[in-house]
């Protein structure tokens, strides 16, 4: 996969070098350059921004500029050297970025992303872009202010760079994780020592009994999510769970009802959370 980044601050980038992503980099499986926006001025000050029409606090980055740097970056796509590169904006106003856009943008052969800075880009930027028959997205990362879109395209190119082929040794952790399509969060998982800190592991994952445990896990994996995100238990298929899943439910308040699953108004409250002493609920 190739990725161009645009930014004022390439070095914002650098930790891009690092971790996995920089291993997929020396390895040949990404193709990722981190390009400085201002290469494309023609002004002697270097000018990328300016006051925004109908007035208003901060500054806007000029279409021009970035008209410049992008039609450089993107290629001509689909004809010449090969297919159109996909345009990834972000910004606080866009969808909120998950785990499906970072699966839909792995597939992609070819990533631009554009960093904002100050109050962000000209509108028409997007707009030229997608009339050129170019893919768009604008994405955040989440509600909260950053001062411009280099820490969430660090965000956004990590999400994806792990999903390459390749990227993570085993892909078996790709599978079981937190906002897979289980649509649930990940159970908590335990390492040596068996005791710490008078916490002891769980009995059951120390027993060696492979069906106890996977239960126990999906168990907690169902108690965390109703806990911490409401939101992912009213998304979750009623057909996708089995018996002992809608009774562990209901055991935190949650019915089937019409095809959904509803909290109870009068549910019982969520509990003290996780403790680790060996007196979870199993
Ligand atoms: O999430 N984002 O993509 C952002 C970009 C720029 C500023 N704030 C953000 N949250």
């Amino acid at each position: 996969m190739r990725v161009d980044v645009v930014t004022i601050f390439p070095d914002y980038l650098a930790a891009l070098d690092l971790s996995l992503v920089g291993k997929a980099r020396r390895a040949g499986l990404l193709d990722l350059r981190v390009h400085d926006l201002r290469d494309w001025t023609s002004d002697r000050h270097r000018t990328v921004d300016d006051t925004p029409f109908g007035g208003g606090a901060g500054m806007v980055m000029r279409p021009d500029v970035w008209g410049r740097a992008l039609d450089d970056v993107m290629g001509a796509g689909g004809g010449d050297g090969g297919p159109a590169a996909h345009l990834v904006v972000p910004t606080p106003s866009g969808e909120v970025f998950t785990q499906r856009h970072a699966e839909a943008l792995a597939a992609e052969e070819h990533l631009v992303v554009a960093c904002g800075r100050y109050e962000g880009i000209d509108a028409r930027v997007v707009e030229h872009y997608r009339a050129t028959g170019h893919r768009v997205s604008e994405l955040s990362i989440g509600d909260y202010v950053l001062n411009g879109g280099e820490v969430a395209a660090l965000v956004m190119i990590e999400a994806v760079g792990r999903l390459l082929p390749g990227v993570v040794g085993n892909p078996e952790s790709l599978v079981e994780e937190s906002h897979g399509a289980a649509g649930l969060l990940e159970y908590p998982v335990y390492t040596k020592p068996p005791a710490w800190e008078g916490l002891d592991v769980p009995d059951v994952l120390l027993s060696g009994h492979h069906a106890r445990i996977e239960r126990w896990r999906r168990d907690r994996a169902l108690a965390r999510t109703a806990q911490r995100r409401p939101d992912m238990v009213a998304a979750l298929d009623p057909g996708a769970l089995d018996r002992h899943d809608v009774d562990v439910l209901a055991g935190l308040g949650w019915v089937v009802d019409g095809g959904r699953l509803r909290r109870l108004e009068d549910g019982p409250e969520q509990g003290p959370g996780e403790g680790t002493s060996g007196t979870v609920a199993e």
